[in-house]
């Protein structure tokens, strides 16, 4: 923004700096990324995904086991940074099936932002669900991308997000663990 300050000083505040300014505005804004590893995930007593270390062939890996028949739940909890702009997420999961070849995982995910002032333990936003077949071969990278939604969130807001498997519903048809390796946040930041 150096040449507005240096264009505004020169005193020529017209129609075409009012345009530059506004397109300035329009290039700084980028699609940003939070990333929320499994190791990171937070997994309570009840009914918490498996925390696991799995000793793969190349190399060692944290996963966050989510059961086939009961539906179980994985936490995660940051601060947003300062670069935050307001309107709509796009959430990816990774994981992968171990040994399975075909069947679905329902993913669901729900959000909540919370301000200094506002009640901590609050409902969160609305479930956002998610049903993906898993890749034909086995141990391949699926990424379950959640279809775009505002969070209502603000820059400085305790985050809090919550993923499950609806391991139970209909839909679910995986007939093994699924292997939750990471969540990723795209949003849009300055
Ligand atoms: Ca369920
Ligand atoms: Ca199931």
């Amino acid at each position: 923004m150096a040449r507005v300050k240096s264009l505004i000083l020169a005193g020529e505040v017209d129609r075409d700096i009012i345009e530059e300014i506004d397109q300035l505005k329009t290039e700084t804004t980028e699609t940003r990324i939070a990333v929320l590893t499994a190791a990171g995930a937070y997994s309570p007593e009840l009914d918490g995904a498996q925390k696991d270390n799995i000793s793969g062939t190349y190399f060692d890996y944290p996963v966050c086991k989510f059961n086939k028949d009961t539906d179980e739940y994985i936490y995660y909890f940051f601060n947003l940074p300062p670069d935050y702009q307001a309107g709509n997420i796009t959430v990816k999961l990774t994981w992968i099936a171990p040994t399975a070849t075909s069947g679905a995982v329902v993913w669901n995910l729900a959000v909540r932002g919370v301000g200094a002032g506002e009640a901590w333990d609050a409902a969160l936003g609305s479930t956002q669900a998610k049903t993906q077949t898993t890749e034909d071969v086995a141990g391949e990278k699926n990424v379950c991308t959640f279809d775009p939604f505002n969070p209502g969130w603000a820059a400085g807001d305790t985050v809090i997000v919550k993923i499950s498997r609806d391991a139970d519903n209909a839909s679910d048809t995986l007939a093994e663990d699924a292997y939750f390796i990471e969540a990723v946040i795209e949003y849009t930041g300055k």
